[in-house]
């Protein structure tokens, strides 16, 4: 089968229930493009990618991927799909989060996970808004972003999810355009092929709630593949998430040799190099 028939296949029937035009359908695109692009090579099969979710808009993306994983709570796709990673090494484990999943309620998590580095993709929907809950702000939103729970606008300063992740030891950062899904598509693919934890943080409108945030296209522009901490710490100050002046890097902000939990834990590298879980499981 070439990649496009494997794409077919990596859909659902599902009624899609996001509204027109979100740029999540982008999302989903390079997802199914990579993983199609990945098995048509032969090397990695449909059965050897697994997914966690959170709960949020982005999160339905459970529903579109005919891949098999584990519809999660709020806040916990990554030790969910960190538990899928000790279950079955040789799984490409993908978690999908919010800005608002990550940030606020999963923190804890984001927190220590580059400390772990297990073989997974963290992919954030970053639309600086807690959509699926009709638009509270989360730590990305722009200070002044008026909403029903703060009528008076945000009053604090965004975090910049480069900066902490590089300020967590995470040894791949990349940042996409969901608009740009070719670009995506390609940089999940190194994303998979990285050894270790690799964060993907994709800038994504949401056309309802935070519009006033919306339309950063114009400020984006694509970097070389960059393994030096300093440039990728100058990267990430071009642009402080408050507002549309700046520059947005795009591309693989870092990517650094670490050694990868199954590595630090010769019985899960073991696992890993006899193809098979957990005993006692059945893979
Ligand atoms: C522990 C917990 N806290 C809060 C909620 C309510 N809740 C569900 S979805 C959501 C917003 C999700 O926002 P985000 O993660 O940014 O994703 P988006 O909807 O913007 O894609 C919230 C606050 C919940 N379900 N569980
Ligand atoms: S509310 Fe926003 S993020 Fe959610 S589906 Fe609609 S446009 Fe997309």
């Amino acid at each position: 089968m070439d990649a496009n028939e494997i794409k077919q296949n990596i859909g659902t029937k599902e009624v899609n229930t996001w509204c027109p035009g979100c740029p999540n359908f982008l999302i989903l695109e390079s997802v199914k493009k990579a993983v199609a692009e990945m098995i048509s090579k032969g090397k990695v099969r449909q059965e050897d990618f697994a997914i966690t979710t959170d709960i949020g808009c982005h999160a339905k993306i459970f529903d579109y991927l005919n891949l098999s994983g584990i519809y999660g709570l709020h806040g916990r796709a990554l030790p969910t799909g960190l538990g899928l990673c000790l279950g079955n090494p040789n799984l490409k484990v993908l978690s999908f989060m919010g800005d608002g999943a990550i940030y606020s309620e999963g923190a804890g998590h984001f927190f220590n996970i580059g400390r772990f580095n297990p073989n997974m993709v963290l992919i954030v929907h970053d639309n600086q808004s807690f959509s699926l809950t009709t638009g509270q702000p989360t730590p990305t939103s722009q200070q002044g972003y008026k909403s029903k729970a703060e009528p008076i606008g945000e009053v604090d300063v965004p975090i910049n999810p480069i900066k902490v992740a590089l300020g967590l030891g995470i040894g791949f950062i990349a940042r996409c355009n969901a608009r740009d899904f070719n670009h995506t598509a390609e940089i999940l693919k190194k994303a998979i092929n990285y050894n270790g934890f690799a964060f993907v943080e994709i800038i994504q409108d949401c056309l309802i709630f935070n519009k006033d945030i919306n339309g950063k296209d114009k400020m984006m522009y694509k970097v070389e593949d960059n393994a030096d901490m300093k440039k990728a710490y100058k990267i990430a100050d071009e642009w402080d998430y408050n507002g549309k002046k700046g520059k947005i890097g795009l591309g693989v902000l870092y990517s650094v040799e670490k050694e990868s939990l199954d590595e630090k834990w010769h019985a899960l590298g073991k696992l890993k190099s006899e193809g098979v879980g957990w005993k006692g499981f059945d893979n």
